[in-house]
């Protein structure tokens, strides 16, 4: 496989990476050091892997810059973005950012600044890009009435057993969803990440400095409340969204606070009513991952890889009890944001 792809030629090792819910992905090694990352690309997620890859060209020439690090799509020696397996899998080669890692959890401020400031440079860099050229790889992304419509389809076709485990779920649901359909107004649509989680922020090995985000397949047209709720949610919150154990969920304002002057830092100009709108993305991309979770699960696990069973009813019970505690909370939360005094166009 990795001789189709336009490298030196070399002693390889590949070793597979269990994160992740999308494609199947490995690190590739010479010696000890990581060179590349190698993923069987899933496309019946990504039908439209022309557009994943066009998008991911158009984001790198907007990100260069010596605040930000970056990855490459290495080409085949065809010239071409993938290669295809004799069962018409598709498979693509990006290269490893030298000397990074990223982290299972948020321990420390410092950590959460680092995240805010990685967020920011990002936008940042790409608030005078055009979100038009950006083609959305999957349609209605995060779309709260594509995504509540899919869920009522799956009640009715899917599996009746799992709907009636997941009947206690439903009074939170109504009442999330009902104050999420008041949609914020006057947001501008920007380029965005969409899938800003901390397991797909890279830190320097050494410095612990926040390097770069990876993982740009969602990457399209958005609004900036989407990338702040998905990376909020994985860092504020005390525990992972596939986390089994009993643990009542909780978080921690103090890290939102950290995350909030990391972006301050990296000098990221906002509207006014984006800063307002940011407290109802931290209900809302909470919710939304919790609702695909539980509309996959009814459906039988066919979108989300697994690597234990009822994973989707767990990530969707974690992901709901977190976004109502984010309900819950969410003007002490708007509060905190307006103190950090964000940078206001
Ligand atoms: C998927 O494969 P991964 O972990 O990067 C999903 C995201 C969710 C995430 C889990 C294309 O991402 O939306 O955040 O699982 N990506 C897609 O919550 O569906
Ligand atoms: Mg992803």
């Amino acid at each position: 496989m990795l001789s189709s792809f336009e490298i030196p030629e070399k002693r390889y090792s590949c070793e597979p990476i269990s994160s992740g819910y999308i494609h199947a992905t490995y690190r590739v090694t010479s010696g000890n050091t990581p060179l590349y990352i190698l993923q069987k690309f899933n496309a019946s997620v990504f039908p439209d892997s022309e557009t994943v890859y066009q998008n991911f060209l158009s984001l790198s020439a907007n990100l260069i810059s010596s605040e930000y690090s970056q990855y490459h799509w290495i080409p085949t020696k065809e010239g071409t973005a993938f290669i295809e397996d004799q069962n018409k899998d598709l498979w693509r080669l990006l290269s490893f950012v030298p000397n990074s890692h990223n982290l299972e959890s948020i321990k420390l401020k410092s950590q959460a600044f680092e995240c805010g400031r990685v967020l920011g440079i990002f936008h940042r860099l790409l608030s005078t890009a055009d979100p038009c050229s950006f083609k959305e790889p999957i349609k209605d992304f995060h779309d709260l009435t594509f995504r509540l419509h899919e869920f009522e389809n799956a009640l009715k076709t899917g599996l009746s057993e799992r709907v009636q485990k997941m009947h206690s779920l439903i009074d939170d649901i109504n009442l999330l969803a009902a104050y999420l359909s008041k949609k914020p107004t006057s947001i501008p649509i920007r380029v965005c990440h969409n899938d800003t989680k901390l397991s797909n922020i890279l830190f320097d090995k050494n410095s612990q400095q926040g390097l770069c985000l990876v993982d740009l397949d969602t990457v399209g047209p958005g609004f900036f409340y989407y990338d702040f709720g998905d990376m909020a949610r994985s860092i504020i919150g005390n525990k992972s969204e596939d986390n089994y154990t009993e643990i009542r969920a909780d978080m921690n304002l103090d890290l939102l606070d950290a995350m909030l002057c990391g972006i301050k830092a990296s000098k990221l100009i906002l509207g006014k009513e984006e800063i307002e709108s940011l407290s109802y993305g931290l209900v809302l991309l909470p919710f939304l991952h919790g609702i695909r979770a539980l509309t996959d699960y009814v459906q039988g696990d066919k979108y989300y890889q697994m690597s234990f069973p009822d994973e989707n009813l767990q990530r969707a019970i974690n992901l709901i009890e977190f976004s109502k505690l984010t309900f819950e909370k969410r003007d002490s939360i708007q509060d905190r944001i307006s103190e950090v005094g964000l940078r206001i166009i």
